[in-house]
Parts: C-alpha cells; sequence; structure tokens
C-alpha cells in the first residue's frame, strides 16, 4: 500500500508516528509492503543569521527520527543555547526566534548544501539519512514559498513573515490576510505529484489548514493531484478551538469559522471523502464527505495510533 501524507509540524509529525505505529502492528495478510511519502510544508521556513531553517521538515524528522524536544514538540532534545546567548550579546535581531545549538548544527549542513547548489529535496534526503524517519520526506517545492502575513499594528499595513506574526506576536495582531509568496510560480518538488499519482490513499493529519496543508494544496498541481485520490482527514480542531497553537487567528484571516465542519468544508468535498472529528463534534455534518467520530487527542502513543488507524481503516473502506 502506498500512503501519502501532507504535513506540517507538530500536528502531522505526532500524526506520522501514530500511523507508522499502527501500520507495524497491522496484520499484513498478503505480506504486501506499505510506503509512507511525506509531503511537507516549507511555508514556515524563514533564514535567520545566514542559516535556511525549515521548521515543519525539521519537526517531522526529529520527531520520527527519535531527536524532538517531546515537551516542545519541535527542535531538539537536551538543547542549550550557546550560540543565542552569543548572538544576543553582539546585540544580533532576531531575538524572537530561538535556535538551539544542536539544532542550529542542522541549519549549518542545510544553508552550506543550498549555497552549494543542491535542492532542498536532495538536502532533506541527505539529512534523513543521519535521523532515518521511516518514511520518504519530501518538501512541497524545491521552489522558496514563504509565508507572510499583512497586518495592521497601527503603524500601517505591512506584510511580516509567518514566524514573526506567529512567534513573536503570538498571532495576537490581527491578519488581514496570509499570503503564500512565491507559490504561483513553484513546482512540487521532484517525486511528489509521481508519489501522488501512485497513491493508495491519501491522509491529511491534524495540521493547521492554512498555513500547514493550505500551504502545500497551493503549490500549483499538488491539490489536482490530491483531489483525485482517496482523501480522508483528521480535524485539528475540537469543540471550536484548536488543541495547540492559534490556528484559529489564521481561520478568521482567511474567513473560515473555528470548527471542524467549517474546515472540512473550507476542504471541500472535491478534495476530502472522509473526515475524522471528536466526539465533542459527533454531531458533524458535511455535504459530501464521510464524517466519524472518535477522541482525537493525541495524548499518548495508544491514542493516537488509534486514530491513525481509524483514518486508515475510513479511507480503505471508502476506496
Ligand atoms: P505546526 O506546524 O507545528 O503548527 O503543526 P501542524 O500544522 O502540523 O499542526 C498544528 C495543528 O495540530 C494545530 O492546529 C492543533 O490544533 C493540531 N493538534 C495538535 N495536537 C493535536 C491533537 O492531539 N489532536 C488533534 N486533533 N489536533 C491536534
Ligand atoms: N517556536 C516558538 O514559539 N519560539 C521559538 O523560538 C521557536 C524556534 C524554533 C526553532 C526551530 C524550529 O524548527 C522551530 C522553532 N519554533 C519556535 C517552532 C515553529 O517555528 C513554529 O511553531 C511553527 O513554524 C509554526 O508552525
Ligand atoms: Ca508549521
Amino acid at each position: 500500500m502506498r500512503i501519502v501524507v501532507l504535513a506540517g509540524g507538530i500536528g502531522g509529525a505526532r500524526f506520522l508516528r501514530g500511523l507508522k505505529d499502527a501500520l507495524g502492528n497491522r496484520a499484513d495478510p498478503a505480506g504486501e509492503e506499505t510506503e509512507i511519502t511525506v509531503v511537507g510544508n516549507t511555508g514556515d521556513d524563514i533564514t535567520l543569521f545566514g542559516l535556511r531553517v525549515c521548521p515543519d521538515l525539521d519537526t517531522v524528522m526529529y520527531t520520527l527520527g527519535g531527536g524532538v524536544n517531546e515537551d516542545q514538540g519541535w527542535g531538539r532534545a537536551d538543547e542549550t543555547f550557546s550560540v543565542r546567548e552569543e548572538l544576543a550579546a553582539y546585540g544580533m535581531e532576531p531575538q524572537w526566534f530561538g535556535l538551539g545549538d544542536r539544532d542550529v548544527a542542522t541549519h549549518v549542513v542545510r544553508s552550506q548544501m543550498l549555497a552549494a547548489g543542491y535542492p532542498l529535496s536532495a538536502i532533506t534526503e541527505a539529512l534523513c539519512d543521519r535521523w532515518r524517519p521511516g518514511v520518504r520526506l519530501l518538501p512541497m517545492s524545491d521552489d522558496q514559498v514563504e509565508t507572510h502575513v499583512l497586518v495592521d499594528d497601527g503603524s500601517g499595513r505591512r506584510a511580516i513573515h509567518f514566524q514573526e506574526w506567529w512567534v513573536r506576536h503570538r498571532a495576537r495582531i490581527p491578519a488581514e490576510s496570509i499570503v503564500s509568496v512565491g507559490a504561483d510560480g513553484a513546482k512540487p518538488a521532484p517525486g511528489v505529484l509521481a508519489a501522488l499519482r501512485q497513491a493508495d490513499l491519501v491522509l491529511l493529519p491534524p495540521s493547521n489548514p492554512v498555513v500547514s496543508v493550505g500551504s502545500i494544496l497551493g503549490v500549483p498541481g499538488i491539490r489536482e493531484a490530491v483531489s483525485a485520490k482517496t482523501v480522508v482527514g483528521v480535524s485539528p480542531i475540537i469543540g471550536g478551538a484548536p488543541v495547540r497553537g492559534m490556528a484559529d487567528a489564521c481561520l478568521s484571516a482567511i474567513g473560515v469559522e473555528t470548527s471542524a465542519r467549517a474546515v472540512a468544508e473550507h476542504y471541500g468535498p472535491e478534495l476530502l471523502d472522509g473526515w475524522l472529528v471528536d466526539e465533542a463534534d459527533a454531531d458533524t455534518e458535511v455535504a459530501g464527505v464521510a464524517v466519524r467520530a472518535m477522541p482525537l487527542y493525541m495524548s499518548d502513543p495508544e491514542r493516537t495510533e488509534a486514530i491513525a488507524r481509524a483514518a486508515l481503516d475510513l479511507a480503505v473502506e471508502l476506496k
């Protein structure tokens, strides 16, 4: 079986861990091998101190490779911050984004390879040679696509990088719009469209529908290729609120209500075949989409595996 997953950071990475567990524990009478290809969001990527940082790709790579800071959900375990302190001592900006010492090594490797002319997809493969995430991790595009947010903080309208809005301002400045800069001219990374063509099913983890899954679907060609497949998504919204983070601020910016139903309708029945919602949203109905309710908190490995198995079973049922 060939599975493609469109993933952001924490929500995507934790779901993928559950999916790997579910597949590992699944009886496979035909002895058929299962391949998971992850198409990762690169819209959050940012250049800081000359280093290219890819938070969502790294979150997936570290989580599946056993190197993530589990409490935080991103960044390296057992991290120290000497580089950050030294940069701050020089007065280097920005100081609102914390790069840890271990994490910096990843960005140094990536930035050096980019400068040498390697595409991000090849660099991601090289980094994964170390981390062995057990999935094929592809960036959505080798072309630079960055999410910027149009804000008005009283001193006028301006566009700021998504990370500045999210990390520095905690999404508290209302976003007038969210723009995927560079998306129009971007191509899917090598392997993305082929993986989608060959996929038996596509899963959408409970990732941010706007700045994670939305950014991936915004790369020309990807939405069409996904829509041609059996697609099952997991709601990141439970009881009218995001489980973590400020996805509600992103949804407001694009005029979508923060509810499990509204997110499914935003993806639309052309894209989505099945939708898992939490038991708190069991009354959700979406025209043209098969909805199933179950506990959707990825609070431990067993529950996370159960969510992934339910998404998989629903996709197989709808195929
Ligand atoms: P990010 O890039 O690190 O922000 O991560 P993603 O985009 O992959 O996922 C963020 C989304 O995951 C948020 O909107 C959360 O609501 C959702 N999320 C986080 N933990 C859980 C969980 O345990 N259950 C569900 N259903 N959603 C979750
Ligand atoms: N998130 C924060 O809230 N503060 C940080 O200082 C921060 C640093 C950071 C460094 C590397 C990395 O891969 C991720 C990091 N994140 C940080 C998380 C991350 O940038 C955001 O949560 C996501 O991009 C939003 O999806
Ligand atoms: Ca992200």
